[in-house]
C-alpha cells in the first residue's frame, strides 16, 4: 500500500510463506514491507554446530547461516516488498553458547575483548550478507533491541538482568554495537534502536543514546507500540515528539493493540483507538515529523504472539475487523 510516504509493514513468520496462497491477497493488498517475527534473530542466524566444529579458528568469529530467512527473502523480491532486518544485538533469542569459551551453552563465558569481536563478526556478515546479495532489499536495521529497562537495568537503564551482552562486554554494548553497524552498513540502510515502551522512558533512552547519537552512529528510533486499549495516547505522542525533536527518524515498529475479550464493544473500542494512532501519527507526519514506516506485528488475531488478547487488523478467519476500516483510511488519507 503506498502511504503517506510511509512504509506499511507486517511480520511474518515462516508458517505464513508455506501458506502463501492463503495469505498473499491480505498481505500485499496491504503491506509493502515485511519484518521476519524471527527467523533474522541471532538464534535463528547463529550456527553452534558448525561454529564448535570450527574451533578454535571460529573463535572470535563464529558461523552463520541464512537458511531462515530464504522464504521472506524470495517472496519480497517477487512482490516488491522491503524488508526491516530484526535484530543483531538482543539480551533474548540469542543462544547462551555464543558467549561461552568453548561455544556449549554450559561454557565459561568469555570477555568483553573477545566478545566484541564476536559483535563485530557477526554484524559484519549479517550486513555483508545483505549488501553483497540483495542491495535493494532491506530499509531498516534493528541494530540494537531492548536494552534499557528501569526495572531490569543498572543506575543509567541499561539492561543487566538476564543479559549476556551486559556480562560480557559491559553497559556500553548498545553503543558497541551501533559503532560496528554504523562501520559496516556502508550508508545502505536506516540504522535503529528498537524498544518496547518507549512512552514511558522516553528520556532514559534519549540519555543512554546521546553519544551514539552525536557521533553520528544512528539513525532513528523504533517504537515498538505493543499496547492495549485506553493506555495513555499522550504519553505515546509526546514520546515521538520528544525522539523527533532529539533529531531521530521515527518508525512504529511492532504495532498490536489488545484487548481484553471480544466483544462488540471491545472491538469497536479497538477500532477508536487504532483510528486515533493513525489520525496522530498522520497529523505529526503532516506537520513535518519524520515518521518514515509503521509496522503491525502480525497478520491475523489467530497468528498473533497475543492471539488471547486479538491486538491485530484481520481477524482469524483474515476478514478485516472494525480496526482496519478506521486504520487505514485515517493513516494513509483515503
Ligand atoms: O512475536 C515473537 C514471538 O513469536 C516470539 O516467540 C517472541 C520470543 O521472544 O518474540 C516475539 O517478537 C518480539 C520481538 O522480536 C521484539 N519485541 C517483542 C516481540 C514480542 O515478544
Amino acid at each position: 500500500m503506498k502511504c503517506n510516504s510511509l512504509y506499511i509493514g507486517t511480520a511474518v513468520p515462516n508458517r505464513v510463506f508455506s501458506e502463501w496462497g492463503k495469505y498473499s491477497d491480505v498481505v500485499t493488498k496491504s503491506f509493502n514491507c515485511f519484518t521476519p517475527e524471527n527467523e533474522m534473530k541471532p538464534d535463528a542466524l547463529l550456527d553452534g554446530e558448525g561454529s564448535r566444529a570450527a574451533l578454535p579458528e571460529s573463535y572470535t568469529h563464529a558461523k552463520i547461516r541464512f537458511l531462515s530467512c530464504e522464504p521472506i527473502i524470495k517472496t519480497a523480491i517477487s512482490t516488491g516488498a522491503k524488508v526491516r532486518l530484526h535484530t543483531l544485538v538482543w539480551h533474548s533469542q540469542t543462544p547462551d553458547w555464543f558467549f561461552t569459551e568453548d561455544y556449549t551453552d554450559g561454557g565459561a563465558l568469555v570477555g568483553r575483548d573477545v566478545m566484541l569481536c564476536r559483535m563485530e563478526s557477526y554484524i559484519h556478515d549479517v550486513l555483508s550478507y545483505f549488501i553483497d546479495n540483495y542491495p535493494d532489499l532491506i530499509y531498516a536495521v534493528d541494530v540494537v533491541n531492548e536494552a534499557f529497562d528501569r526495572d531490569a537495568g543498572d543506575d543509567s537503564g541499561v539492561r543487566r538482568k538476564n543479559n549476556k551482552w551486559y556480562a560480557t562486554v559491559g553497559d556500553d554494548y548498545y553503543y558497541q554495537a551501533l559503532r560496528f553497524a554504523k562501520k559496516y552498513s556502508d550508508g545502505k540502510f536506516g540504522l535503529f534502536y528498537n524498544d518496547y515502551a518507549c512512552m514511558y522512558k522516553p528520556d532514559m533512552i534519549l540519555s543512554n543514546l546521546k553519544n551514539a547519537r552525536d557521533e553520528g552512529l544512528i539513525d532513528g528510533i523504533g517504537m515498538q507500540s505493543h499496547l492495549t486499549v485506553g493506555e495513555n495516547l499522550g504519553l505515546y505522542f509526546d514520546a515521538m515528539k520528544k525522539f523527533a525533536d532529539a533529531g531521530y527518524e521515527l518508525q512504529v515498529t511492532e504495532l498490536d493493540i489488545g484487548i481484553k475479550e471480544k466483544s462488540k464493544e471491545n472491538l469497536r473500542l479497538q477500532a477508536e483507538y487504532y483510528g486515533k494512532i493513525a489520525d496522530g501519527i498522520a497529523s505529526l507526519k503532516a506537520s513535518g515529523t519524520n515518521i518514515t514506516a509503521l509496522t503491525v506485528w502480525g497478520i491475523s488475531d489467530a497468528l498473533s504472539w497475543r492471539h488471547g488478547e486479538y491486538p491485530l487488523l484481520f481477524d482469524e478467519n483474515l476478514l478485516p475487523k472494525p480496526a482496519y476500516f478506521e486504520f487505514f483510511p485515517k493513516l494513509c488519507g483515503i
